[in-house]
């Protein structure tokens, strides 16, 4: 049974789609595979990309988060976080716990792809990336990025525990996740919400609930037509 993507691909199956992974080892979970190199989609020639002097092949990695079309609601409680929601098809969270039985065995990083509604594309690399225990309150623990044009939102999250609307673990007065309409690892709040608002765009007099990335033009107002948050197993 497999434990991710990179044990899909190692059984034979090369195309990207949906499958059941087997993260804590005994129930299945549905997850999109992504089975491109990196960067298929910039349209280098040979099919590879280069990015800061690394060469990706072949890149099985899972989709954890995903948002495309505004089709989802993500302003949800604490054990729907846990538990994970959506479409696997578009929109979707895997869930923390998830995400923590699948990181705590094996290395992996992480891609962060976004695109705004004028078209750009960027993206964000971590080199390492893992989810920690619920007793723990699903801390995020993320280092060494690499810029792919979109900046680095995220290491500002880093070591903070994941909070909700009904689950208050910021380090915030108030709490993060009702004041900014989302669900993320919140800190004194934010400077990435993707699981904030979908708003369809740029909203000057929307700040900072919207799907925003705030390396995105400096801007807490824009927010992003697509994100997805994919992981990788690195050997
Ligand atoms: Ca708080």
């Amino acid at each position: 049974m497999p434990a991710d993507c990179s044990d899909v691909y190692k059984a034979g199956e090369s195309d990207s789609g949906i499958y059941s992974i087997y993260p804590a080892g005994d129930v299945p979970v549905w997850v999109y595979c992504h089975m491109v190199s990196d960067g298929k989609d910039e349209d280098n020639e040979d099919g590879r990309t280069y990015i800061m002097n690394h060469i990706f092949y072949i890149n099985p990695s899972q989709v954890f988060q995903r948002r495309m079309d505004g089709s989802v609601n993500f302003y949800r409680p604490w054990n729907q976080y846990k538990r994970g929601f959506g479409n696997v098809e578009s929109e979707y969270w895997l869930g923390l716990e998830n995400m923590y039985q699948l990181t705590r065995k094996k290395k992996y990083m992480l891609r962060v792809d976004l695109e705004d509604f004028t078209g750009r594309k960027g993206f964000a690399l971590y080199s390492s990336f893992s989810v920690g225990p619920e007793s723990d309150g699903y801390k995020l623990h993320v280092s060494g990025f690499k810029d792919g044009g979109a900046g680095d939102s995220l290491s500002s999250h880093n070591d903070q525990k994941f909070s909700t609307f009904d689950k208050d673990q910021d380090t915030y007065g108030d709490n993060c996740a009702k004041e900014y309409l989302g669900a993320f690892w919140y800190k004194f709040c934010l400077n990435a919400n993707p699981n904030g608002v979908y708003l369809w765009g740029e909203d000057e007099t929307h700040f900072s609930i919207g799907v925003v990335w705030s390396s995105w033009k400096n801007s807490f107002t824009v927010s992003m037509k697509s994100i997805s948050m994919k992981i990788k197993r690195v050997s």
